[in-house]
């Protein structure tokens, strides 16, 4: 991060409504999407914590929309978190009452800090992923009855596997890069699975279950433990609380957490999905989301798992062919790196289909 962005955000975070002095602003390095900092302040009780982020404004390009869901979220879970310990998000306004602010570099927000917390960005044991497993559920059955409705669509189409399918053909037939030669294997295996993409949206079409609101982004690292008892505490990272399906939440928490390697891991040897930690995720949603989840939605959870990796595989593969234009990248080939992790785990999961089944799981 440049040393002058860092002075300019030194200025903006004191037009939240924040009391005391700033001590010190450091880049919080998190994310693939936004820029992200956290600033102490000094008073007369101590310091403080708070994290500020430069809204990314090419990917939310309605920001009064994003930040409108988020309160709606935070207010509904708040409401129900009765003495479950949980902890929800809280804003700081701007001096002027706002939840957000525009200045020359574009929006920002700030949050308070959640302190004696930690997160992982690699799962340690089953209990942790039955934790983070049971949290998001949770929150979930918390946004039963929020009426989809009311919240925005920030990003349009941003759950739907079709649509993420046609943006990596488009990608494909304008090639600015001259990547998708180098590309070609990964392509291969993405559009031999076309028929894939569209099978929750027919069972959703043909009303087999409804689209609820979800967290959208529901990797380990959203999650905050307590640092003393290693509970869950809070879920983080609101932007893409939305209307789609369930179980697309869980999707991506078997994506994330059970994975055997980082989200950018070169050595493919190292890339796949554990089965002990996958079971530990299926005991810990249904053990707050069952009560909800219809016998169809719990018998798509492996396979949702899959799409939801396949997905993020197209995502990462598409912005590759794209140019880099969506996601934060560090090399080259970053998104060809990521891609490929995606896929080599859809690989996994479809040879290992039936130990999957939540049957199964359930029996063992
Ligand atoms: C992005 O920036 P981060 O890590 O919170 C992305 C998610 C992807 C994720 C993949 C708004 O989230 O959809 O699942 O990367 N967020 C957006 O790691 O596109
Ligand atoms: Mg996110």
């Amino acid at each position: 991060m440049k040393r002058d962005f860092l002075q300019h955000a030194g200025r903006v975070v004191g037009d939240f409504d924040l009391r005391g002095s700033l001590v010190r602003l450091e880049p919080f390095h998190r994310g693939h999407i936004h820029d992200t900092f956290v600033s102490i302040w000094k008073e007369a009780e101590g310091e403080t914590r708070y994290l500020h982020q430069r809204i990314n404004d090419h990917v939310f390009q309605d920001v009064p929309a994003l930040m409108h869901n988020i309160e709606r979220v935070t207010r509904h879970v708040a409401a129900r978190s009765g003495a479950s310990g949980f902890v929800t998000l809280r804003f700081v306004p701007t001096r002027l009452g706002k939840s957000f602010l525009v200045d020359e570099s574009g929006p920002w927000r700030t949050y308070h800090f959640i302190e004696n917390t930690q997160s992982f960005d690699l799962c340690d044991s089953e209990d942790r992923a039955y934790d983070a497993a049971r949290a998001f559920g949770d929150f979930q059955a918390r946004l039963m009855d929020l009426d989809p409705c009311e919240l925005r669509e920030t990003i349009p189409d941003f759950f739907s596997s079709p649509h993420r399918m046609e943006q990596l053909e488009d990608a494909l037939e304008s090639d600015p890069k001259g990547r998708a030669a180098i590309a070609a294997e990964e392509v291969r295996f993405a559009l031999d699975r076309k028929p894939m993409v569209s099978v929750i949206e027919g069972r959703i079409r043909a009303g087999a279950f409804p689209s609820r609101v979800v967290h959208g982004d529901t990797k380990l690292n959203n999650v905050l433990f307590d640092e003393a008892t290693g509970k869950a505490m809070c879920i983080v990272d609101l932007d893409t609380c939305m209307p789609a399906y369930s179980l697309y939440d869980f999707g991506d928490l078997v994506r994330f957490t059970a994975a055997t390697s980082s989200e950018d891991e070169q050595d493919l040897s190292q890339v796949g999905t554990n089965l002990e930690l996958y079971r530990a995720l299926v005991a810990g949603y249904l053990d707050t989301a069952g009560s909800f989840l219809t016998p169809t939605e719990v018998e798509l959870m492996p396979f949702a798992a899959r799409l939801v990796t396949f997905t993020i595989g197209l995502r990462f593969l598409t912005d590759y062919v794209a140019g880099d234009v969506y996601f934060k990248t560090e090399r080259e080939s970053h998104n060809l790196d990521r891609a490929r992790v995606q896929l080599a785990m859809v690989r996994g999961m479809e040879e290992r289909e039936r130990e999957m089944a939540v049957s199964r799981v359930r029996r063992g």
